[in-house]
């Protein structure tokens, strides 16, 4: 460390002292932001009132630093209490979830779209799946899109297999997966061709274990995660099909070599990449936990492939301070999304703990703060409603949904039965199908500082979805093979 380092240091620590001797004293008070509001009725939770705030010298400023430091200032206002924006407040002080506004927002993503959504086109079984993925964590009934969305998929599912993005274009694991689960939840997967789907899916399983994202395209953890979301949901052969070039590599089933190839995918920072050699990003820690945890019981295939305490490292460090959410990755910035990606993460990791620990483990990251921050900070004001990443940016379907993931799992506890059988008659995964949900007692509410009208729905921790959907589809097709 350069000698200017280490005084910078020094003073940095020395600034720590007085602050919290200053906060432990009547008079003066500590120098944080918002330290001249009242706080004898809602006190500031600590990582807030923190000497971390002040790590940003001047005379060290980088272009990231000046990112943090420009949403830091966005943040803090929301969180302190200072600018509600206008929202009506919980007896805790938090602004109320809305409910109302946000579920009118997520019904008019499912509207007409304004021209500059043409460049989601392909993505358009995205679209559909986060208005009904949110809605249906709010508690409402998406069925009564059911006819329309079967109309709207029907031309998007090739003769060859699977999904594309609209009518004529490829088929892709993405709009597959898509298309897949919100079928699932207007219950309309009778509109799968089942067979096509796992000839499709045949070609896409790699020699390596993993999976393209479609036919000669990109090769990452998304492919595996997908491709096993539509194998559970629809019950197809856990065999390759006859072409699938994986065969002629020498696997036989579609979960052989995944495991190594997950593995490979952890990274030294702890967090996984989307392929071999990248960049450890809160998205793939999720698929990669969530793909293993279709294929066995997280307690026995996790630790097997993961290194779960560097794991544990990695995602504990990406909440970031003082805001509160999750970051996607090392030195970026808070945004709601990664409270489902990451957020979401930690019932997986947790269940990979065992039995004993997945229930004692609770407090092993900081959901009061993750609370606060997407209540004071990602909730759109105003009449428009819906959730965005940070104040400075717009609602969206996305965020809106992940958010409200986040929210759930933040809320809500998530158990894994580790006593379930992980095989069906038919020889289907089941270990997808053995969580439940715990609402929070009055003491965690009170924790958190959410009221009952705060709430929202149970998210399943792999589906991501209700978990009545989980339980239809958990028994649909269970005879297996492609008879009538
Ligand atoms: C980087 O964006 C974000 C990614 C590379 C992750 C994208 C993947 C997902 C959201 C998961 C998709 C889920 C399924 C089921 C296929 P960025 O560089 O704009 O953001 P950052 O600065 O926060 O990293
Ligand atoms: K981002
Ligand atoms: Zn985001």
């Amino acid at each position: 460390m350069s000698p200017k380092a280490d005084d910078a240091l020094d003073n940095l620590l020395m600034e720590k002292a007085k602050i919290v001797e200053l906060s432990d004293s009547e008079e003066g008070g500590p120098p944080f932001p918002g330290s001249h509001l009242k706080r004898d009725v809602h006190p500031l939770p600590p990582w807030l009132t923190s000497p971390a705030l002040n790590l940003f010298p001047e005379e060290y400023a980088t272009a990231s630093s000046d990112a943090f430091k420009k949403v830091r200032n966005e943040c803090l206002p929301h969180l302190l209490g200072e600018d509600n924006q206008n929202l009506p407040l919980n007896k805790y002080g938090l602004p109320h979830l809305r409910r109302e506004q946000h579920i009118n927002f997520l019904h008019s993503t499912l509207g007409n779209l304004p021209a500059p959504y043409v460049a989601l086109d392909a993505a358009r079984p995205w679209l559909f799946y986060w208005g009904f993925s949110g809605l249906t964590v709010l508690g409402e009934d998406v069925m009564q899109y059911r006819q329309r969305l079967i109309e709207t998929v029907r031309p998007m599912q090739n003769l060859q297999g699977g999904y594309g993005g609209g009518h004529g274009q490829f088929s892709h694991c993405a709009a597959s997966y898509a298309c897949v689960l919100s079928l699932a939840m207007v219950n309309g997967l009778e509109e799968v061709n089942r067979n096509t789907m796992w000839h499709w899916l045949g070609k896409i399983k790699q020699p390596n274990g993993g999976f393209r994202m479609a036919e000669n395209a990109e090769m990452d953890i998304r492919g595996a995660y997908c491709a096993f979301i539509m194998i559970t949901v629809l019950n197809l052969p856990l065999e390759l099909p006859p072409s699938s070039p994986a065969r002629h590599a020498g696997l036989k089933t579609f979960d052989d070599g995944l495991g190594e190839y997950i593995r490979s995918l952890q990274t030294y920072e702890g967090g996984i990449g989307a392929t071999p050699g990248d960049e450890a990003h809160g998205a793939y820690a999720f698929l990669a936990m969530g793909c293993l945890s279709m294929i066995d019981a997280p307690n026995k295939i996790i630790p097997k492939y993961i290194d779960t305490s560097a794991l544990l490292r990695w995602m504990a460090c990406q909440q970031t301070q003082p805001e509160g959410g999750y970051a996607g990755r090392t030195n970026k910035l808070v945004d709601s999304c990664y409270s489902q990606w990451i957020g979401g993460t930690w019932a997986l990791l947790q269940a990979a703990f065992g039995a004993g620990e997945q229930e004692s483990s609770e407090n092993v990251w900081n959901k009061q703060a993750l609370v606060r921050y997407l209540l004071t900070c990602a909730q759109q004001p105003g009449k428009k409603g819906g959730m965005r990443d940070k104040p400075s940016a717009k609602p969206d379907g996305y965020h809106t949904t992940y958010a409200l993931a986040g929210l759930s799992a933040a809320m809500n506890h998530y158990h894994y039965d580790t006593e379930a059988p992980t095989r069906s008659e038919s020889g289907r995964l089941t270990s997808g199908f053995n969580w439940s949900g715990k609402s929070p007692t009055p003491e965690k509410m009170e924790k958190l500082g959410v009221e009952e009208s705060d709430l929202v729905g149970y998210v399943h921790p792999v589906y991501v979805m209700p978990f009545k959907v989980v339980e239809n589809f958990s028994t649909k097709f269970e005879k297996g093979g492609f008879g009538k």
